[in-house]
């Protein structure tokens, strides 16, 4: 039969014939609102900040926040959402890509109102969810620049990233984007079963590998390291060796049943402070027992209850960040989205500790100052919770 008789070869003519005329505005218009990508990235109609609206952002904005489209726009928030969906440097289990995607989902459970600690974070703070940064699936590298180049755009605007993950590979690209804006050096506060301090994973940098690479940045000491609940089965002696040597601080769960979260998280946070600008907080879910938080790739019996992590955090936060993540929640993995929905209760404690310490927009007091609260503007909705 004749080649030219087939409906296949007949549709490879259409395709030639279809326009491709909103395909080019729509790129277009996603480079201006989603800025120029990594100088790495060849393909130059890949914006930054992925803005087609397909796959990965297709979740609807965190916790209701307004999207905010145009990333020239940003600048007078406090605080951008931003997604950073990969998890190429997942050694095993993968799934955080999807970490995004479920975190924003579940937040909308939330009403930016804590009455244990009275704080309205939509009140307080003025927080715009930026969508997700434009990640190269099968090019960890390349993803780093993405990621690098978003968190740095974030940074110099001033308004303070919460990044979601995505695997822990990105807590390298997400100091890197910051310390090189930072005049003095950057601390790093890690909550983790394990230590990522190994140079490489299976000859690349990948999840088991962020700190060593961050600590390898000149104003990212080591010595301003400290690694809270490490421990367990599943961790690499190659990354234990690397703390040794460049006298980064763990913190075992011995230490903390033994001198108590409130002794070991304020010497974390006096050795993360000493003599730096700046600390960064990368919180991965996989630091809590998996009873709790059983949606992650790693998962290492043994850890911190929900509560014991709370109340760490509302600690070692106290004096500030400049930027924070949550990283390795893996949704495939995940028994009632309760993973999920940890990550953001993380998000939003660390945003109600910074409110309250006066360190991240309008502190409670001045809000009542400003307008009483006579009549709340939500009323209508009435008790949302059940
Ligand atoms: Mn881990």
């Amino acid at each position: 039969m004749d080649r030219e008789r087939l409906h296949g070869s007949r549709m490879l003519e259409r395709e030639a014939q279809l326009p491709s005329t909103k395909m080019k505005e729509m790129l277009q218009v996603n480079l201006e609102h989603g800025l120029a990508s990594a100088a790495s990235i060849q393909d130059r109609t890949i914006p930054l900040f992925n803005r087609t609206g397909w796959r990965f952002s297709h979740s609807g904005p965190f916790a209701g926040r307004p999207f905010l489209e145009d990333m020239r726009q940003l600048g007078g928030q406090d605080v951008a959402i931003v997604g950073a969906p990969f998890d190429g440097g997942t050694t095993y289990r993968s799934g955080t890509r999807f970490g995004p995607a479920a975190m924003r989902a579940i937040s909308g459970l939330g009403s930016g109102y804590n009455f244990e600690t009275g704080v309205d974070l939509w009140e307080s703070l003025d927080i715009v969810d930026v969508g997700d940064i434009s990640v190269i699936p099968a090019n960890i590298e390349k993803t780093f620049d993405q990621i690098d180049k978003a968190i740095g755009y974030i940074h110099e605007r001033a308004v303070f990233p919460v990044v979601l993950g995505g695997d822990h590979s990105i807590g390298y690209p997400d100091v890197r984007g910051i310390a090189p804006q930072i005049d003095g050096n950057v601390g790093i506060i890690h909550f983790d079963r394990h230590s990522d301090l190994s140079e490489y994973n299976f000859d690349e940098r990948m999840h088991g590998t962020p700190f060593f690479h961050a600590t390898n940045i000149p104003n990212a000491p080591a010595t301003n390291l400290v690694q809270i609940g490490i421990g367990g089965w599943t961790g690499s002696r190659a990354g234990v060796r690397v703390a040794r040597e460049r006298r980064a601080t763990v913190i075992t769960m011995t230490d903390v049943d033994r001198w108590g979260i409130e002794r070991v998280c304020e010497m974390a946070l006096e050795i993360a402070w000493q003599n730096a600008k700046a600390v960064f907080l990368s919180f991965d879910i996989d630091c809590v027992d998996p009873g709790y938080a059983p949606g992650t790739g790693t998962p290492e019996s043994g850890g911190f209850t929900p509560r014991e992590v709370f109340r760490m955090l509302d600690i070692v936060t106290r004096e500030g960040l400049v930027g924070m993540e949550v990283v390795e929640v893996a949704p495939p993995y995940d028994v009632g989205d309760v993973t999920s929905l940890l990550g953001v209760r993380v998000i939003n404690n660390v945003l109600g500790t910074l409110v309250e310490e006066g360190k991240l927009g309008t502190r409670p007091d001045e809000t009542e100052k400003a307008e009483p609260a006579v009549e709340d503007a939500r009323a209508d909705e009435g008790d949302v919770g059940g």
